[in-house]
C-alpha cells in the first residue's frame, strides 16, 4: 500500500503553501477555480492500443504503432468504457474523451468507413451524457486497406481519394451531432498518414491533391457550437520518412486560409524545435489552436505524458500569453507496455500538474523584471518559483474535486487490473 495522506494534513500543508504563494503575489484559490475549468480532452486510443472495433483487418502501419503487449487492454466498447470510468474516477477537473472513427460500433455488422453514421456512435453519446463528458472526434486514416498504399486524401487514385472525403464527410457529420447532443463543441481532428518512406519526385502534386481533397471535404458549412474542424501537421512518421503531406507549413498556410483549427502534436517537431516555443508566435494569427500533448522520446514516440520540463513549458506559455480559451488541450500518447489506466491517469494528472503549476507562477513579477532590464534577477526569480510548495497546492486540489491526492491511486489501479483486467486473454 502506498502511502494516503489525511485530510488534516492536506489541509495544513496547504495553509502554509498558500501563504508562500501570497507572499509572491499569487492567489492559490484563483488559481485552482482557473484549473478546475480547463477542460483536458483524453484520448480513447490509450485503453486499446490504437486497435478500434473494426476486428478483421489487422491492418496497421500508416505511421501508428502502439508497442509493448501488456494484459488487459480494452477489446470492446463496453471494456474501453469500463476502463476510462475506472480511471477518471482518479483525474481531477474537467474532462472530454476523444474518440476516432475506427471506435464505432455496429452490432457485428461491417460497415466501411464512407458509410458510418450518428447511430453507431448513439452508444457513446449516451454514456458521455451520463458521465458528463464532452466528445471529440477524428476520422481515422490508418488501419484500412485504403491506405496501403501511404495516400489517403492525397492519392492521386481519385476512387481512393473519394472514399477518403467521404469518410471525412461522415465524419464531420458525426461530430456535430455529438457537439449538439452534448452541447459542447465536438473538435473533428485530422490527420493522415500521407507521406512516403524515401525521397519523393513530386512533392507538390500531392499537397495540391491534398488541398482540394480537403476544400471539398469541408465544403458543408456545419454549425460552429456543435463542431469544429482541425487539421494536424507532423513532420515525419514510420514510413513517411523522407516526406509527410501534411506538414506544418502546409497545415499552417490551410488553417490560416480556410479558418479551420490548426493541431500541434507536441512529437511532430524536429527534435530541437519545442511546440511550446510555437505558441506565441502563433497566437497572433491564429483564433484557436489544438495541441495533443504528448512525450516524444528520440522521435515521435508517444510515451506517456510526463510533468517534465516540455510539458510544464507548453503549460506556461499558454498561461502566460492567457490563452486558455483559444487553446484546446488534447493529449495523444498510448503505451502497451504498462496498464492502460496507469498510463492514462498518470499522464492526464502529468498535464494538470503543469496547467495548475503555471498558475501559480508569479509571472508579473518576471515580466517586471524583464522590463526593468534586470535580467539577472529575472533569472533567479525563474529558479526560485521552481521550488515553491506546489505539492500541497496539488493535493488540495485533488481532495476538493473528490480524487485521491498522491500515490494512493496506485493501489487502485492494481486492484482493479486483478478483479477486472486480468480476466481478459
Ligand atoms: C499521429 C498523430 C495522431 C494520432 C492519433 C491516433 O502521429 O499524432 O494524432 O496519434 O490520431
Ligand atoms: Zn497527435
Amino acid at each position: 500500500m502506498y502511502p494516503a495522506l489525511s485530510e488534516e494534513q492536506i489541509n495544513d500543508e496547504y495553509v502554509k503553501a498558500k501563504e508562500m504563494y501570497s507572499a509572491f503575489g499569487v492567489d492559490t484559490c484563483q488559481a485552482i477555480e482557473k484549473l478546475k475549468d480547463i477542460p483536458v480532452s483524453i484520448h480513447c486510443w490509450q485503453g486499446d492500443d490504437c486497435a478500434g472495433f473494426e476486428g478483421e483487418s489487422g491492418i496497421t502501419g500508416g505511421g501508428i504503432l502502439a508497442t509493448g503487449n501488456y494484459p488487459g487492454r480494452a477489446r470492446n466498447g463496453d471494456e474501453l468504457r469500463r476502463d476510462f470510468e475506472t480511471a477518471i474516477t482518479m483525474i481531477p477537473g474537467k474532462k472530454r474523451f476523444n474518440l476516432h472513427a475506427m471506435y464505432l460500433e455496429t452490432g457485428g455488422k461491417t460497415v466501411d468507413r464512407d458509410e458510418i453514421e450518428p447511430g453507431h456512435f448513439s452508444r457513446w453519446i449516451d454514456w458521455a451524457k451520463e458521465l458528463n463528458l464532452g466528445l471529440d472526434f477524428n476520422p481515422t486514416y490508418f488501419s484500412h486497406p485504403k491506405a496501403v498504399s501511404g495516400f489517403t486524401l492525397s492519392s492521386k487514385d481519385k476512387a481512393i481519394r473519394d472514399f477518403w472525403i467521404r469518410h471525412t464527410i461522415r465524419c464531420r457529420e458525426i461530430a456535430c451531432v455529438m457537439g449538439k447532443e452534448l452541447g459542447t463543441t465536438c473538435i473533428n481532428n485530422l490527420w493522415l498518414p500521407d507521406g512516403s518512406k524515401d525521397y519523393p519526385a513530386d512533392r507538390y502534386g500531392h499537397r495540391m491533391i491534398l488541398q482540394e481533397a480537403l476544400d471539398r471535404a469541408f465544403e458543408k458549412k456545419l454549425d460552429p457550437d456543435c463542431t469544429l474542424d482541425a487539421v494536424e501537421s507532423k513532420l515525419f512518421g514510420l514510413a513517411s520518412e523522407a516526406y509527410v503531406v501534411g506538414s506544418h507549413e502546409f497545415y499552417l498556410g490551410y488553417a490560416l486560409t480556410r479558418s479551420v483549427i490548426l493541431t500541434m502534436d507536441a512529437g511532430h517537431y524536429h527534435p530541437t524545435e519545442d511546440l511550446s516555443d510555437k505558441l506565441s508566435a502563433l497566437l497572433p494569427f491564429c483564433n484557436r489552436l489544438l495541441l495533443h500533448v504528448s512525450r516524444p522520446m528520440r522521435w515521435d514516440s508517444d510515451h506517456v505524458v510526463l510533468f517534465d520540463d516540455a510539458t510544464r513549458a507548453i503549460a506556461r506559455e499558454i498561461k502566460r500569453a492567457d490563452a486558455f480559451h483559444y487553446i484546446s488541450i488534447a493529449l495523444d500518447f498510448f503505451d502497451a507496455s504498462i496498464n492502460r489506466l496507469t498510463a492514462w491517469v498518470t499522464g492526464t494528472r502529468a498535464t494538470q500538474k503543469a496547467l495548475l503549476f503555471s498558475l501559480l507562477e508569479p509571472t508579473d513579477l518576471l515580466v517586471a523584471e524583464e522590463d526593468k532590464g534586470n535580467t539577472g534577477n529575472r533569472l533567479a526569480l525563474m529558479e526560485e518559483f521552481k521550488t515553491l510548495p506546489f505539492v500541497p497546492v496539488w493535493n488540495y486540489y485533488c481532495m476538493k474535486e473528490g480524487v485521491v491526492p498522491g500515490a494512493s491511486w496506485i493501489d487502485a489501479v492494481g486492484e482493479y487490473e486483478e478483479k477486472v483486467l486480468k480476466s481478459r486473454s
